[in-house]
């Protein structure tokens, strides 16, 4: 300590054991250290600069990825105050970076700082857990910085000159003894700052990568806030009315809504709660869902649509081909469920359901066409859900006749507990039988798969029950589809998509993923589906034991391994492997099945998210944007085998 010219009160020393507390325990104060931890450290420098565009003084932010992963963030507010503060005795803008949770406590008074979840731990948190810090204020016509390692301040909020305008601008280098890596993935920031920008009309976002030679640069700004939003997550999809329906609501829980019916099949709610996606749902969207139900089955009714001996239109049937954007803001949250995404105020589940319940008839009413196209497609899904009961009761009846239910081509293992068992679903019949042979069949089940798959995105669930693709997957997993999907029921713990790493194989990966997004959800949320990673190269010497690479980056590195060795790439012998069916039994335990050599990915809610969103692009009913995402991608399909 000796080292800082200043000296410590009893609060700063509180402060600095504070900060210490974050950096011995970072993953409660961030979820986590890996990649989506560093990315939330990002998020919580641009909430500041969003929050201060909610109070009403901020119109822009930039983002800037620098080279050496240096991140910078810069808005155009009233400059994070500088003065003294009367508790701490130090700057406002340094007891902000150094007390946590001080940017609520102290400051900010859009009301609505987030106080759980991973976000809203404030830029203190971001300042222990870097390498170095330096915040940079405009106020006043003054120029002010202070700069910090590791959360503890070095130099001192100080005035370095004068200055035109106000905004504050933070750099940071996030801490790499801490984080697992400080790779950023421009895409993934890229989707956050558009998505901050849909939920906060009218401000501009900008995000550059400088580190690569031809920096990659976005903007985002939309006036329409949560209608541009639907429109956006809608464009490749053929809309049943032209604008969405938007409404809001002040108050003490102010909410916001826009949604807009498509002709596709599936369901596309995203929630947010304080600008934080609410992947789980929760009391919002359950509000959301009743007032649904209720205010289409009184239209009907009312409107002899629904005659008195037909039944209720049900929440599935109303749902289908809907996209919503529910955006609520709530003073207290309570964030729950296993990644911490779910509403918990019971409160709002009332708020939400009430003024849906009265914008929504309203509008109803007020545009009866808008109700009738909607009321058609609600009814034909509900025929189509009373076909697919007859169909699903039809394959039970069928199956229950039958000595087994478990599917003919499914290589069942011997043990029936689910936590240790696991069934790899492999694409093409010699693949298959080479995983039949290379498992460990105590624990592991093959399901393989072949020829052309149904296309889901064309296909209501009456379609998919009894479909002979679809069907050996639904009776292997065992434990249901749609509505009636229990996740107590699955046999395997483990649902492992093994395909090749060419492009029939990332096609059939997509299918699956988004079967499981759209029928059997649970088990994506519940982490019970997972990615198997066959190697692509085999490097080989005569006497030497056979290497196996999993990325071109990998084999490079393996070569020049080897070279330090004084192995040399022209005594070696490569093999590029076209398809798993290329390796014999035991090369693929090896490689890709023996669990304790294996790489598995596990499937997350995003994943499938994007697979379902890819999916409809390349399936869907319109032509211009999916020739656009192939011209805009052909560049990125390597190794494709012609
Ligand atoms: C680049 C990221 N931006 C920020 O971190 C940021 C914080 C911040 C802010 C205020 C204005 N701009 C900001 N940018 C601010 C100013 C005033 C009152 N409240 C907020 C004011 O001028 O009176 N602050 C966020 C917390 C605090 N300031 C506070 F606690 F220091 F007041």
């Amino acid at each position: 300590m000796e080292k800082y010219k200043h000296k410590y009160g009893a609060e700063q020393i509180q402060v600095l054991e504070g900060l210490e507390a974050v950096r011995k325990r970072p993953g409660m104060y961030i979820g986590s250290t890996s990649v989506r931890g560093l990315h939330h450290c990002v998020y919580e420098i641009v909430d500041n600069g969003v929050d201060e565009a909610l109070a009403g003084y901020c119109t822009e932010i930039n983002v800037v990825i620098e080279k050496d992963n240096v991140i910078s963030v810069t808005d155009n507010g009233r400059g994070i105050p500088v003065e003294i503060h009367p508790k701490t005795h130090i700057s406002t803008a340094e007891t902000v970076y150094t007390v946590l949770h001080a940017g609520g406590k102290f400051g900010g008074d859009s009301g609505y700082k987030v106080s759980g979840g991973l976000h809203g731990v404030g830029a203190s948190v971001v300042n222990a857990l870097s390498t170095w810090t330096e915040v940079t204020i405009k106020r006043d016509g003054g120029l002010y910085q202070m700069y910090f390692e590791k959360g503890k301040t070095v130099r001192k909020l100080e005035r370095i000159g004068d200055a035109e305008g106000t905004g504050t601008k933070v750099r940071f280098l996030a801490d790499d003894t801490i984080f697992e890596s400080l790779d950023y993935e421009y895409e993934t920031l890229e989707k956050r700052m558009r998505e901050m920008a849909f939920l906060t009309k009218g401000l501009k976002i900008t995000l550059e990568d400088q580190r690569e030679e031809t920096p990659k640069r976005a903007e985002f700004c939309y006036e329409g806030g949560l209608i541009s939003f639907v429109e956006y997550l809608n464009k490749n999809k053929e809309k049943l009315h032209k604008t969405p329906i938007y409404i809001e609501k002040s108050g003490e829980v102010p909410v916001e809504i826009a949604i807009q019916y498509t002709t596709s099949y599936s369901e596309n709610i995203h929630t947010f709660v304080n600008n934080i996606n609410t992947i789980e749902g929760g009391t919002h969207l359950e509000g959301f869902k009743r007032a649904l139900t209720k205010v289409f089955n009184d239209y009907a009714r009312s409107h002899n649509i629904l005659k008195e001996k037909d039944n209720n239109l049900q929440g599935e049937d109303i749902r289908e081909g809907i996209t919503a954007v529910v955006s609520v803001k709530v003073k207290e949250p309570q964030f729950e469920g296993q990644t911490k995404t779910k509403l918990g105020n019971s409160e709002v589940t009332g708020v939400v359901q009430s003024m849906v319940n009265e914008a929504l008839s309203t509008f109803l009413e007020e545009n009866p066409n808008v109700a009738k196209a909607i009321l058609e497609k609600c009814i034909s899904a509900s025929r189509a859900r009373e076909a697919a009961r007859k169909a699903r009761e039809l394959v039970r009846k069928k199956n229950s006749l039958e000595t087994s239910t478990l599917p003919g081509k499914l290589a069942d293992c011997s043990s029936k507990n689910p936590d240790e068992c696991e069934v790899y679903i492999v694409e093409g019949d010699s693949a298959g039988g080479s995983a039949k042979q290379g498992r460990d069949r105590k624990f592991q089940a093959i399901l393989p798969l072949w020829g052309k798959m149904l296309n889901v995105e064309k296909a209501r669930a009456d379609k998919i029950y009894g479909n002979d693709k679809l069907n050996p997957v639904i009776l292997a997993i065992g434990a249901g589809i749609g509505a009636d999907f229990d996740i107590t029921k699955i046999r395997y713990g483990k649902v492992i998509i093994m395909a090749d790493a060419d492009v029939d194989g990332a096609h059939i990966r997509t299918l699956l993923l988004t079967f499981f997004f759209r029928y059997m959800r649970p088990l994506i949320e519940n982490g019970n589906v997972y990615l198997a990673q066959p190697p692509l190269y085999k490097i080989s010497k005569k006497g030497m034991e056979d290497i196996y690479c999993y990325t071109d980056e990998e084999l490079d590195q393996k070569y020049k391994d080897l070279e330090e060795k004084g192995i040399s790439r022209d005594q070696l012998g490569l093999q590029r492997y076209k398809g798993l069916g290329e390796m014999n039994p035991e090369q693929l335990w090896d490689t890709t099945m023996d669990p304790e050599k294996r790489i598995l990915v596990k499937v997350t809610m995003e994943d499938a998210m994007k697979a379902d969103e890819i999916f409809s692009l390349l399936m869907g009913d319109e032509v211009e944007p999916r020739r656009e995402f192939i011209q805009a991608n052909a560049k990125y399909v390597k190794n494709l085998d012609i």
